[in-house]
């Protein structure tokens, strides 16, 4: 308690421990806005967002697109890290220098030095969008965190165990608020729950989320 009201006098970003390896650090992002949504913005428009299919055969509620040297893709054939954008053809945009230096910063401040990430995948929700409850492993270093960025509208983010019968802990998500998620709670299933609407100064009805991955 001392150390949160000290952090918000000292106006440094507050730091909360949710499991090992994992820490929300609140409002980490917003001294970079300025710089963020220009970046994002030129993302977009070179990689705009789709709402791709999963295995299944189901369209997820999620739209998303990459930047960095592979994109996170799902279709019926399954999930991938690919070099390509499969809706233009071409190479995914470069990842901003910007958002290398967050993730980095963040990283740093999460106990994992020397972060190197090679993909961001951007998720961004309207109302009533929702990830199921997942881990992440199609990466192949697990030894590298994954550091999250939150923009928007706020989220319930839901973090399970190793197990996915794991009961998940609910964590509000707001604007500018970075997790990095390393050591064993890299692999812990997690997921979203349904976006509440609103209405965001900055970015209107919709939350965009930021997944910083070293993939191989
Ligand atoms: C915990 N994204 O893109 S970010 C995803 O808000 C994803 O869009 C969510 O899950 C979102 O895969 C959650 C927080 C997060 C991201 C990756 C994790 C938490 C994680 C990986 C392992 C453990
Ligand atoms: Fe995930």
């Amino acid at each position: 308690m001392t150390a949160d009201l000290f952090d918000t006098v000292a106006d440094l970003p507050a730091r909360e421990a949710i499991a090992e390896g994992a820490v929300i650090l609140r409002g980490f992002a917003r001294p970079l806005e300025p710089e963020l949504i220009p970046a994002l913005r030129e993302i977009v428009a070179q990689a705009p967002f789709r709402r791709m299919f999963t295995p299944g055969g189901y369209q997820m509620s999620v739209a998303m697109t990459n930047c960095g040297t592979v994109g996170w893709v799902t279709d019926r054939s399954g999930y991938r890290y690919d070099g390509i954008d499969p809706e233009s053809g071409k190479p995914w945009p470069a990842m901003p220098p910007v958002l290398v230096r967050l993730a980095r910063e963040a990283a740093a401040e999460g106990g994992f030095d020397d972060f190197a990430p090679d993909a961001c995948l951007v998720n961004r929700y309207e109302p009533g969008a929702r990830l199921s409850l997942h881990q992440d492993k199609d990466e192949t270093d697990f030894a590298a965190p994954i550091v999250s960025v939150s923009l928007g509208l706020p989220a319930i983010f839901l973090f399970g165990g190793p197990k996915r019968s794991d009961k998940p802990v609910r964590h509000r998500l707001t604007h500018g608020d970075v997790a990095v998620w390393g050591g064993p709670s890299r692999l812990f299933f997690h997921g979203v729950a349904p976006l509440a609407d609103g209405e965001h100064a900055l970015f209107g009805r919709q939350r965009i989320n930021l997944t910083f991955r070293k993939t191989r």
